[in-house]
């Protein structure tokens, strides 16, 4: 027996004297997809053309660490290496602008299916579904910083049409898969300075979520979110898509709300919102992500939120009612492990709350003993739980500890070093 599952067996006597069965723990976590975005692996850049119009939106990837995807074919590869790494089956979240047209423009409001054909096929080898995005920025038509909210009905449209075509890749994509695709929509549309008009946009945005809607599609297939932000670069005084914008949207229309947790205000508890939602919506989407100061995605670690978030997720029975995305991009470190790192920590959130002594919590709670909560609460946070974690991740053949590093580091040598 090697070091790995002795320490594990040990691991499992100490946790099984507060009632915990690890061994279910282990089987329940590996059951939880997460959504892993492909922008982390080209700091946003896409496909559509090499002049294409990188800026915009508020969430410009910063750093120039060598070795950034320039092709799908590039970006799939280290997607893959990324898999490798992180144990468990995930998904994939695919932006818009990481169409493949081969060469030809198409414009976004007249983006097909068959342009993500090569990435269905890919998820269906890799993955075990799809999520997808209209990309509301980086584009001509949103450079003043309006999109589904425009002003001009024109520009509006033009967007209007982007979703829907949006919608029908999602629909494609859940057909092919079995599995429903979420389709989530941000846009940035938002003001730098003090508007006169804060209800005008919002009736706006209001009226063309409706039309991009308006045709149903089979939830089996395609769901729809929205994601609402406090404030981004360029957006600081008004953001039309708000929280209670969205909040109320969803409510009414029966959509998913996309908490993204770097969207808030950065004293605001991502994690106490679930159970307040998900009373009342059916599900929801989340962009896990971590905000530092006034950036909003920098790569997720296991932040004290971050256990928060995967304790209420596991203490509330959510995980069936909640769609975990990641969304973080950092071009300063090799993005491969950039992914790699948000993702595992993610992982490991849910397993430490999947291994909480969650009855005997419970019990003290009831019996309105808050002593001995606070004190498991404490004691629970160095139990062994590391050695259920390496033991998980070689169960699932993928390496241990630091052992990925190395390999995420040969991978730079052999493969990331060569794209100049
Ligand atoms: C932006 C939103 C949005 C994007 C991605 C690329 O503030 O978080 O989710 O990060 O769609
Ligand atoms: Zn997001």
């Amino acid at each position: 027996m090697g070091n790995v599952e002795k320490a594990y067996r040990l691991a499992k006597e100490r946790y099984a004297e507060f009632g915990v069965d690890t061994d279910k723990a282990i089987q329940a976590l590996s059951e939880v997809s997460i959504s892993l975005h492909c922008w982390q692996g080209d700091d946003l850049g896409g496909f559509e053309s090499p002049d294409a119009v990188l800026t915009g939106g508020g969430i410009q990837a910063t750093g120039n660490y060598p070795g950034k995807a320039r092709t799908a074919d590039e970006l799939r590869s280290d997607l893959r290496k990324t898999l490798d790494m992180i144990p468990g089956k995930h998904r994939l979240n695919l932006h818009s602008m990481y169409a493949e047209t081969h060469g030809k423009k198409i414009e976004r409001n007249k983006l097909l299916p068959e342009h993500f054909a090569s990435w269905i096929d890919w998820t269906k080898e890799n993955c075990s579904g799809l999520d997808f995005n209209p990309s509301c920025f980086s584009h001509p038509k949103a450079a003043d910083g309006f999109t589904l909210s425009h002003a001009d009905s024109g520009i509006r449209n033009f967007w209007i049409e982007h979703c829907i075509a949006c919608r029908k890749i999602g629909e494609a994509a859940g057909k092919t898969l079995g599995s429903p695709c979420v389709t989530n929509i941000w846009i940035p549309d938002g003001y730098k300075d003090i508007p006169i008009d804060r209800k005008g946009p919002r009736e706006r945005l209001k009226q063309a979520l409706d039309e991009v809607f308006t045709e149903t599609i089979r939830p089996e297939y395609n769901l729809d979110a929205v994601e609402s932000k406090l404030f981004g670069i360029g957006s600081e005084s008004y953001v039309v898509g708000s929280h209670e914008f969205y909040m109320g949207y969803t409510l009414k229309h029966n959509k998913l709300l996309c908490l993204d947790t770097g969207h808030f205000h950065p004293t605001e508890s991502i994690a106490d919102k679930i159970s307040s939602v998900l009373t009342f919506l059916d599900e929801i989407l989340l962009h896990v992500s971590r905000g530092v100061r006034w950036d909003s995605d920098h790569v997720v670690i296991l932040s004290d939120e971050l256990k928060a978030i995967a304790e209420e997720l596991v203490r509330g029975n959510f995980l069936k009612r909640t769609h975990i995305g990641l969304d973080f991009f950092d071009a300063s470190i090799n993005r491969v492990a950039a992914w790699t790192i948000g993702t595992r920590s993610m992982i490991k959130a849910l397993l430490l709350a999947m291994i909480e002594p969650a009855q005997r919590l419970r019990d003290y709670e009831a019996t309105g003993d808050f002593t001995a909560r606070l004190a498991l609460l404490e004691e629970t946070k160095n139990l062994p739980s590391a050695a259920i974690w390496d033991y998980y991740c070689e169960q699932h053949n993928v390496p241990v500890g630091m052992k990925w590093v190395a390999e995420v580091k040969n991978y730079e040598h052999a493969v990331l070093a060569k794209r100049t």
